[in-house]
């Protein structure tokens, strides 16, 4: 018989995803993977109140009581698991912050995984994704799609995952571009992104006009992509389908690619990616683009903007023998437009969200 704990520490990761932007409220496919870098929760019972501490940063409040800032995220998920109870949650990360890597999601299924565990709620991992979902959407507000909080939770060594949120099922598919002498580098361009910010909701309602407009409920029920944008006539709304459109054929071409070790084809697809985020969809920027370009002038096989965008972060496919090379053309390209030097992030495929202490009897 397992004795009631008096605390219970979880951690989840951050996530790149190696394309499938901007599907996930769209109803398409996104194929991301857990980074090593975690959020790690520490939930304790305590007297009175809930605490929430980071570091120096610290928040008190009475149960059900609503802070502003990022102690919601945390809050946010307590209260939509219906958990009532004073507690004490200390939060610690290395999940850059601002930086596109989905440090929001891992701190959200840190704390549902966390307290799932010590109250003993006794819900599926299913269960704490959703929770962690709508404590982003429905009580911080930021209208995100699922993809973060999906991945964090569902994230495994070695693989990415196919989600596809047209019916909610999930693929493990291996990924390990090191078999073929590859490494997947990420580099946060360190330009702050904001999802609570006016761009990403811009491009979801341009989506949903779309879909409106074609009679269907999500862009991925399209079936003839032509006629669908011949249909559309308003040049804008065109381009933003055009891109959920290709984007979607080009996830499954990536899984496709890596099914047969085919990673020539699977960088190209990145790259494109990357043009049809940035011509069709406008969600880059120039230091993403710079990233991209230096990336690939430097030999990499691929490489696109990761994430919303608007800032954050790149990912590029590099042989390995060319990372020093690779990081150093980005740093040079960065240098020469007098930008602060970007950040190289170890993108090698982790674990995701899981009860770290105490380990399961
Ligand atoms: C952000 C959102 F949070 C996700 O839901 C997803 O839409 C992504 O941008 C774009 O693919 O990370």
């Amino acid at each position: 018989m397992m004795l009631p704990v008096d605390h219970v520490i979880a951690s989840a990761p951050g996530r790149v995803n190696l394309i499938g932007e901007h599907l996930d409220y769209n109803g398409g496919l996104c194929l991301p993977i857990g980074l090593p870098q975690r959020t790690t929760a520490r939930i304790a019972r305590a007297d009175g109140g809930v605490t929430v501490r980071s570091g120096d940063l610290e928040w008190t409040g009475g149960v059900g009581e609503r802070p502003a800032g990022w102690a919601a995220y945390v809050v946010g998920v307590l209260e939509v698991l219906g958990v009532r109870e004073p507690l004490t949650v200390e939060i610690s990360s290395d999940v850059p912050v601002g930086a596109g890597l989905s440090s929001s999601a891992a701190l959200e299924c840190s704390v549902a995984t966390a307290i799932d565990a010590l109250l003993g709620l006794g819900c599926t991992r299913e269960d704490l994704t959703t929770a962690c979902i709508r404590a982003e959407t429905e009580y911080v507000g930021a209208p995100t799609g699922g993809l973060d909080q999906t991945a964090s939770m569902f994230a495994r060594a070695g693989h990415a995952i196919l989600l596809d949120f047209a019916d909610g099922s999930s693929t493990q598919v291996g990924f390990d571009p090191a078999s073929a002498g590859l490494t997947l580098l990420a580099v946060d361009t360190r330009v702050a992104h904001e999802h609570v910010d006016g761009g990403y909701s811009a491009r979801r309602a341009d989506c949903e006009l779309a879909a409106r407009t074609l009679g269907v409920d999500l862009l991925s029920q399209v079936h003839d992509a032509a006629s669908a944008l011949t249909a559309l006539t308003d040049e804008r709304v065109r381009r933003r389908a055009r891109h959920v459109f290709s984007e979607q054929q080009r996830v499954a071409e990536f899984v496709r690619a890596l099914d047969l070790g085919d990673w020539a084809e699977a960088g190209a697809l990145m790259t494109s990616s990357h043009e049809s985020l940035r011509d069709d969809f406008e969600v880059s920027c120039a230091e993403l683009d710079a990233v991209v370009e230096a990336a690939l002038a430097a030999g990499a096989i691929g490489a696109r903007m990761t994430g919303g965008g608007f800032g954050g972060s790149a990912i590029a496919l590099v042989d390995t023998e060319r990372v020093a090379e690779v990081r150093r053309a980005i740093d040079e390209a960065f240098a020469a437009r007098g930008w602060g030097a970007p950040a190289h992030i170890d993108a090698q495929p982790s674990e995701g969200a899981r009860v770290d202490a105490p380990s399961a009897q």
